[in-house]
């Protein structure tokens, strides 16, 4: 018996809640197509159940509908089928309007159309494939034809799946640190760029957090650069896990540490910039088997004062190392 694959690709490596206005958002919770699930639309009663019986048979998921409009809604639901299959005469829509207004859709997913109709012209053929059909099976139909048909489409549906996935993970992968699983360099300035426009339009202000680890070199040259690698994801874990979770925080580079501060007064940013200092000085690591202590010093920058946050942060970082480290400034 023919079996569809009921495999689901794995979860896309999609951000988190933080991160949705740059993600293109997924058509269903998953971001995954089901190729085992078939919308079936035929206004004829006797033809829908014998085609129904068939797919039950060869255990798919069933929507079953009688007229064109109803298939057009069943379609904008977010679980809905991406394989379709289409009865040409219907009321309501046409399977011929259906086919031209899913394609208009330019969704993500991609549908898979077959148009199974007793309209046997090759002129209708030729008018359904132009519509936008993948495939097209005349009634009355072989039960094996159906079927091998439906499984070139749940293929195309499954290498679709594999396709999303994989740009989901290079989508990841071109916007985190490998090391910290931080947002990386160029994701954290646009993010940056976004809410500086974002303070601006609404009259808002928001902070930037420039962090730098303190005397880094010294655990490299004393510890090795594994124990320095620890070091820094350990960092990395203890600031995600001390902003607000609807702030930013991205590795600027080496030992430096970059963290957006939305919607934030000069109070909320020196709070967030002396919580996140506390957070690494509080305790050591535990680095290697080792209690390491370590500190960071913050500069602080404030988008209502200044039209460059980085610089006036990069400048109240000197100033925090040069007045002794493990310290906040605030740029003004
Ligand atoms: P300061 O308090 O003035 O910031 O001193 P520092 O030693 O932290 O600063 P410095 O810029 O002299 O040294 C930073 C070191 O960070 C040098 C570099 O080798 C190390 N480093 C940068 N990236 C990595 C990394 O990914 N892994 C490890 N282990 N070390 C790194
Ligand atoms: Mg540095
Ligand atoms: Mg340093």
């Amino acid at each position: 018996m023919f079996l569809f694959s009921t495999h689901d690709a794995e979860e896309l490596l999609l951000p988190s809640a933080a991160e949705p206005a740059i993600m293109e958002a997924a058509e269903d919770p998953k971001g995954t197509i089901r190729t085992d699930s078939v919308l079936i639309a035929d206004d004829d009663p006797i033809s829908r159940s014998i085609v129904e019986s068939h797919f039950r048979k060869w255990g798919l998921n069933i929507t079953s509908v009688s007229d064109g409009l109803s298939a057009w809604n069943e379609l904008q639901k977010p679980d809905a089928p991406s394989l379709i299959v289409l009865d040409w005469m219907m009321p309501g829509f046409t399977g011929i309007d259906l086919c031209r207004k899913i394609r208009a859709r330019r969704t993500k997913r991609y549908p898979y159309i077959l148009l199974l109709t007793s309209r046997d012209a090759k002129q209708d053929l030729v008018q359904a494939l132009d519509a936008g059909a993948d495939d097209y099976l005349t009634k009355p139909f072989h039960a094996s034809e159906l079927q091998s048909r439906l499984k070139v489409g749940s293929r195309i549906l499954q290498l679709q799946n594999d396709l999303l996935k994989k740009e989901g993970q290079l989508r990841h992968e071109a916007m985190h640190d490998r090391l910290t699983g931080l947002w990386n360099r160029g994701a954290i300035l646009d993010f940056m760029n976004r809410e500086i426009m974002r303070a601006a339009r609404t009259r808002n202000s928001m902070g930037l957090l420039l962090l730098d680890i303190d005397h880094f070199k010294s655990i490299n040259d004393t510890y090795g650069h594994q124990a320095g690698d620890e070091a820094l994801q350990q960092v990395a874990e203890r600031l995600a896990k001390t902003v607000r979770n609807y702030d930013w925080v991205g590795r600027y580079g080496g030992e430096e540490f970059v963290v957006v501060l939305c919607n934030s007064n000069a109070d909320v940013v020196a709070n967030c910039a002396e919580r996140l200092r506390e957070s690494i000085a509080l305790a050591p690591l535990r680095v290697c088997g080792m209690d390491l202590p370590v500190t960071v010093s913050v500069g602080a920058s404030i988008s209502t004062s200044t039209d460059n946050l980085l610089q006036t942060a990069d400048a109240a970082l000197y100033r925090a190392k040069a007045l002794g480290r493990n310290r906040v400034e605030i740029g003004w």
